[in-house]
């Protein structure tokens, strides 16, 4: 199993994150989601297409800088 650490840019408080996990959550191959609000990334384990998280996190509203 690998971990990816993505970069998102525009979480600012505890419901960003939130939100943020639960759209990674819902992505094919991901099987957990932990974001580090301080650090403004999250790190998905899991074998996801970059893509699909790219997608997912924009459509939260946020964004994959990294
Ligand atoms: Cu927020």
């Amino acid at each position: 199993m690998s971990e990816t650490i993505l970069k998102i840019e525009g979480m600012s408080c505890n419901h960003c994150k939130a939100a943020v996990e639960e759209a990674l959550k819902e992505v094919a191959g991901v099987i957990g989601v932990q974001v580090d609000l301080a650090k403004n990334q999250a790190v998905v384990s899991g074998s996801p297409e970059h893509a699909a998280m790219v997608k997912a996190v924009d459509e939260a509203g946020f964004k994959v800088v990294e």
